[in-house]
Order: C-alpha cells, then sequence, then structure tokens
C-alpha cells in the first residue's frame, strides 16, 4: 500500500451537475484502488515516472497584456505535457489547491477502472488533499488528462494538459509539436464567464477568445523544407474545429488511439471536442505565411458559424535540411469485425425541455443513464443513434472503438477512437471489444454542457 494520503473515506462529496443522488463509488472502490495501484508495473525496458500535478488558481496569461484567473496544473494552461514510452508507469500525485473538490480524467487511456478518475470509482480529491494515481501505458498516441468535475467550470478555466506516450518505433521528423486547442469566454472584467443560460445549455458554449497552448492566436514558426508531427488535441467545451492549415494539404498519420495504417491526404480536418488527430505538416516555401483556422461548420447549433476563424499563424522560416521520413505504411489494424454483424445494444441520444437546464439531455430517455454491464471478451456492437438536432461527440471511458457506419457509410479509413460525432439525426455503428478491466465505466457526450445536463451514463464491465 502507498504510503501517502491517499484517504479516500476523508475525501468530500461531490455534487451531482443536477443535484440528483450524486454517483458514488462501490463500498470495496479503496481495496480495488490498492490492488491496481499495485500491478502497475512496469515492463522490463520501461520506467516508473513520477509526476507532481498541482490544481491551483493562477495568473492566466492569454496574450501580451492580457490576463485572467485560469485553474490550471501546476500554474499553467495546459498543464504540463507528460511524456513516456509503452510499458512504462506514470505514478502522479494530484493535489488539489482548487477552493473546490476535483479529480482527473485520463482521456483515452486503456488502464484499470480505479484509476479512471471519475466519481463512479473514487471520491473527489477534497482541497487541500492528495490523491495518487499509478497506471501503466499500453498504448502509443496523443491523449490528454483533464478535469472530470464540475467540468464547465473547472476545464473552461484550464485545468487539462496532454500526455504523450511514443512506441519504440515512431517514423522521423524534423520537429513535433503539441497543439492544444480551446476557447474560453472573458466577460467585461476580463474573467471567464460563469456557465448558464439557456442558449449555452443548447449549444454548449464557443468562447469568444481561441487558445492554441493557452495564448490568443498564437504566431507560429516553422522552417522551410521541413515536415513535422502536429499532435492536436481539441479541448475546447463545445466547438467543433473543421481544421484547416491555410487550405493546404497535410497527411492524417492518426487518430485518438495512435497511428492509422497509412497516412491520408487532405486539406481539412474535423475535431469533435475531446478528438485527436496527428498530422505531418510540409513542407513549405521559406516566406509563408498560413492561416491554422477553423473553417465554417454547422453542427445545429443555433450560433451558427459563417467565416473561417483564426486560431494561429504558421510563419515559414528559412530553408532547412529534412531528415522526416513518413512511411506508407505505419501501423497494422486488425478490423474488429468483417461482414455483417448483429447489433448488441443501441444507445439513444435524446433531449426534453426541463425547468432546471432549459434543454435536458439524455441517453435511452434518461439523464445520468444507468446502463446494462457489459462482459468481458463479449464483442459489443453498438449502434449509437441521435434524435436531437445538435451533433454530438459520443466518448467511451477506457476503452477503444472502431468505427463501422456513420449514417449508414464506413468511414474513410479504420482507425481506433474514444470519441465520435453522432450527426444530429443521424447514428453511428461503432465496435469495441471489453477486455479484462472489469469495474465502472462511462460513456457520455464530450459537450461539456450537455455531459452537466445528463447526457451520460454509466455501466459496469463485469467477468
Ligand atoms: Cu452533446
Amino acid at each position: 500500500m502507498p504510503s501517502h494520503d491517499n484517504d479516500q473515506e476523508h475525501a468530500t462529496h461531490g455534487h451531482a451537475h443536477d443535484g440528483s443522488v450524486p454517483p458514488a463509488p462501490k463500498a470495496d472502490a479503496s481495496d480495488t484502488y490498492r490492488r491496481a495501484y499495485a500491478a502497475a508495473q512496469p515492463d522490463a525496458d520501461g520506467a516508473v515516472i513520477p509526476i507532481e500535478l498541482e490544481a491551483r488558481e493562477f495568473d492566466w496569461i492569454i496574450a501580451p497584456g492580457v490576463s485572467t484567473q485560469g485553474w490550471g496544473f501546476n500554474g499553467q494552461t495546459p498543464g504540463p505535457t507528460i511524456e513516456a514510452h509503452v510499458g512504462d508507469v506514470l505514478e502522479i500525485r494530484l493535489t488539489n489547491r482548487l477552493p473546490e473538490p476535483t479529480v482527473v480524467h485520463w482521456h483515452g487511456l486503456r488502464i484499470p477502472a480505479a484509476m479512471d478518475g471519475t466519481e463512479m470509482v473514487q471520491r473527489p480529491v477534497a482541497p487541500g488533499a492528495t490523491f495518487v494515481y499509478r497506471f501503466k501505458l499500453p498504448d502509443a498516441g496523443t491523449f490528454w488528462y483533464h478535469t472530470h468535475f464540475n467540468e464547465t467550470v473547472q476545464l473552461e478555466r484550464g485545468l487539462y494538459g496532454a500526455l504523450v506516450v511514443r512506441s519504440r518505433t515512431e517514423p522521423t521528423f524534423d520537429r513535433e509539436r503539441v497543439l492544444m486547442f480551446d476557447d474560453v469566454e472573458l466577460g467585461d472584467d476580463g474573467r471567464i464567464r460563469a456557465p448558464g443560460g439557456w442558449l449555452e445549455s443548447h449549444d454548449g458554449r464557443e468562447g469568444g477568445t481561441r487558445l492554441v497552448n493557452g495564448k490568443r492566436e498564437p504566431e507560429l514558426t516553422m522552417a522551410a523544407g521541413h515536415i513535422e508531427r502536429w499532435r492536436i488535441v481539441n479541448a475546447a467545451s463545445a466547438r467543433y474545429v473543421r481544421l484547416s492549415i491555410g487550405g493546404r494539404p497535410f497527411r492524417i498519420i492518426g487518430t485518438d488511439g495512435g497511428l492509422i495504417g497509412s497516412p491520408v491526404t487532405a486539406t481539412e480536418i474535423l475535431l469533435a471536442p475531446a478528438d485527436r488527430v496527428e498530422l505531418a505538416v510540409g513542407p513549405f516555401a521559406e516566406g509563408e505565411v498560413h492561416r491554422v483556422e477553423t473553417l465554417p461548420f454547422k453542427r445545429g447549433s443555433f450560433k451558427a458559424h459563417r467565416k473561417p476563424e483564426l486560431f494561429a499563424a504558421l510563419r515559414i522560416g528559412r530553408q532547412a535540411h529534412s531528415k522526416a521520413q513518413v512511411p506508407e505504411t505505419l501501423r497494422r489494424i486488425e478490423p474488429l469485425v468483417t461482414g455483417p454483424v448483429k447489433t448488441s445494444r443501441e444507445v439513444r441520444l435524446g433531449f426534453t425541455l426541463g425547468l432546471k437546464h432549459g434543454v435536458e439531455f439524455t441517453i435511452n430517455k434518461e439523464q445520468h443513464h444507468r446502463a446494462d454491464p457489459v462482459r468481458v471478451g463479449e464483442l459489443q456492437v453498438w449502434d449509437v443513434i441521435n434524435r436531437s438536432p445538435v451533433h454530438h461527440p459520443f466518448h467511451l471511458h477506457g476503452f477503444f472503438f472502431q468505427v463501422l457506419q456513420v449514417n449508414g457509410k464506413p468511414p474513410e479509413f479504420l482507425s481506433w477512437e474514444d470519441t465520435v460525432t453522432v450527426p444530429a439525426f443521424g447514428s453511428v455503428r461503432i465496435v469495441w471489444m471489453p477486455d479484462d478491466r472489469p469495474g465502472e465505466w462511462m460513456y457520455h457526450c464530450h459537450i461539456l454542457e450537455h455531459h452537466a445536463a445528463g447526457m451520460m451514463a454509466h455501466f459496469e464491465v463485469v467477468r
């Protein structure tokens, strides 16, 4: 048993978003936690990487002369980028210096349920308390960590960071960047506005200040002739980023669950909230300047986007030698199914008009739906059906899935995902295999306001 102050019993009980009975960990959660802690041992060529994260208020400098009160990890937004290799163990000591409880979710990581960082598996970490997450990293890819408590306040104020896991054999690039896209809504007093309002409950918040790595519309510089690997995370509350880099082609090389089979050339890519994508960007010529921007996109929100909106400027400097090699085969992804399949579950995303939130979002007609258990080793084919007029980014905790169909059509390429957009009045068919990690898991819409308004479900993976 670890010797730290990891006191489940004395941690504060959280309040549920809608004031209903709060979800809470089971009575044996402490034992399950201790077992998961002890089981996290690195591979022979791996290491245990200790990380200190302190959640606290800080002076968030968004642009020269523009600052606001942020909540971040270690006094910054994004928090420190955690970098490790497959087979390493992360031991993260989280200390909460906020005026309210928090928990940290490890988005996209296939780790034991006890370490998932939700109110179903642990008591929220009270102000002044410490909690240690310890788990082994099974997959290479671009992940992120973020608060999973009072998210419309805590995540909006900046409690997130990137987590990069590498394999021992990665393609060679001239440079790698992690770019976390976000937006915030600043009030007249310069503070991040408190959540609320009918429109925001329906659309989710799209802030008027667009950020890359915590800075407002920064300038990025890149050498001419270089090919870079961009690991992009959409950390925004509700905004879809239809990403364009000056309309120039780039190559998609990875998604939520790491590399895809082969590079796919495109001039734009859509990132739902919580989505990740990896791109091979360049080469460009000296003197070029490109807009890294989001193109207009209709997702069913009342607030429409009619013009491109800038996230960053990309300025191309002097010519430099390139050592980049982007192989035609990046990885072999085995399809989980071939041929016809039978649906094992329907997940219906809906909405009603309610008194509390204006709009209440539901799963199978319930807010905070309790879904049937799933058995280890039994293939899951889920039809996620959207019966509402807005897109919803569906996020499954702890497991990757493959998308079989979006509105009846197969996706352009095979990939591992943990977040997929279910189009307005449309449907998505996903397939996933519950491996031997029993416990309490969840899925929810990653538009933070929809999640808060009830569009989520808990379920158990059982042996
Ligand atoms: Cu939603």
